[in-house]
């Protein structure tokens, strides 16, 4: 079992990246993290706050920035006291398919440049390095089949955000092979829960209702995501890191299916809204029609379980989230929502 003491968490002011870095500080308190995020719209060093200050080292900054990164492993980058970095787990992207749609170009940069880097610091320092990824990049399956994705599924990236992803796993599987980094990869499934940006499907209709705009739905909203607690994204996480075997790659999904249309007809009804409350929108370009995890190896090999298998219930903890943190997302929501009006969403 590998026993990090110091990770490089990319992306920890983004939504998974926060919350796995709040795991770390509340499962595991011997362990330090450094996070470092550019904070571009869709990170904010707030959602590290709760975290004790010695425990956290927050670097604002870019990965695409190889002089920065290397510095962060250099004794002026880290603190006294504190081990050096041993791991990076590896968030930091540019994650929402319909900005990639508008504008391909930070999507290449950060996601397949940046991974680079990182990977190449990786390299130097001999440490392990864990790559988050997604379902996506084996594309889509058909509505109604009984087919899931698995571990020997074919890439098949279907939007600029996905080959994006497909481009950066290839860059692991490389740079593991060629040069030895001790890497792993987890492609997981749909996440739902706390700091989630509002661009993203869940928290865009609970927050829309929050303010009294009707919630948006892409065309006949048939389909269909596995949905997961971020929560249970995290244990995994852990489990790979740990204890996932060097040069695999481990698929993460909670049997979570629902169409688009399910799951906002379960919000508006936990909300008290008529189940006819919402607009019909324009379909995304190219949009992938269903994803489905089958965890069998991450099950059977690292006993890995999910805790929070009740989506109403996982619903309604992220209702209640929204409801009580107005402050956090209000300030990006006129902007969202202006640039989903332009592209007819
Ligand atoms: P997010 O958009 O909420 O957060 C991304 C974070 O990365 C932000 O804090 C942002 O500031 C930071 N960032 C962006 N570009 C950067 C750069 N050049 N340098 C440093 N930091 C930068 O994304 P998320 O939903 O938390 O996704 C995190 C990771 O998980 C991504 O790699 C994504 O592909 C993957 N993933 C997400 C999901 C999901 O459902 N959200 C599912 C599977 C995999
Ligand atoms: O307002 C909306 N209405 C709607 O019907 C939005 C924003 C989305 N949708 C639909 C499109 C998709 O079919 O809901 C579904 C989910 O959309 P997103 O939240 O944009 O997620 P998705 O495109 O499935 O990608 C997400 O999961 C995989 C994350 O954003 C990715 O980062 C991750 O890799």
């Amino acid at each position: 079992e590998f026993r990090p003491r110091h990770i490089l968490v990319t992306g920890g002011a983004g939504f998974i990246g926060a919350n796995f870095a709040h795991w770390i500080a509340r499962n595991r308190p011997d362990v330090h993290v450094t996070v470092i995020d550019a904070l571009t719209y869709a990170g904010k060093r707030e959602n590290l706050d709760g975290i004790p200050e010695d425990r956290l080292t927050f670097v604002h900054g870019d990965i695409c920035d190889a002089v920065l990164v290397e510095s962060l492993f250099s004794r002026a980058g880290s603190r006294s006291g504190v081990a050096p970095i041993d791991a990076i787990v590896h968030f930091a992207a540019e994650s929402h398919n319909d900005n990639s749609i508008l504008d391909a170009a930070p999507f290449l940069r950060t996601n397949v440049d940046g991974t680079y880097v990182l990977l190449e610091a990786a390299r130097r320092h001999g440490i392990r390095f864990h790559h988050i990824s997604t379902d996506e990049v084996y594309g889509d399956l058909e509505l109604g089949e009984p087919r899931k994705f698995t571990e020997s599924s074919p890439y098949k990236p279907s939007s600029p955000y996905s080959a994006s992803k497909a481009a950066s796993d290839h860059l692991v599987r490389a740079w593991h092979r060629t040069y030895g980094v001790r890497a792993t990869i987890s492609n997981c499934s749909n996440n739902y829960g706390p700091y989630q940006h509002v661009e993203k499907f869940i928290p865009r209709q609970i927050t829309n209702i929050l303010a009294g705009i009707r919630p948006k739905l892409y065309g006949q909203g048939l389909a269909v995501r596995d949905w997961i607690s971020v929560e249970d994204h995290c244990s995994a996480i852990w489990l790979i890191l740990t204890r996932g075997r060097i040069g695999e790659t481990y698929l993460v999904g909670a049997d979570g299916e629902y169409s688009n249309i399910d799951v906002l007809r379960m919000i508006l009804a936990r909300m008290g809204q008529p189940a006819d409350a919402f607009d019909h929108v324009n379909d995304r370009p190219g949009g992938d029609k269903r994803y489905a995890i089958d965890a069998t190896k991450i099950m059977t090999e690292l006993g890995w379980r999910p805790r929070y298998t009740d989506f109403a219930e996982g619903l309604d903890a992220t209702i209640a989230w929204y409801a009580a943190h107005r402050d956090w997302w209000e300030p990006d929501k006129a902007a969202t929502e202006e640039k989903y009006r332009l592209q007819g969403h």
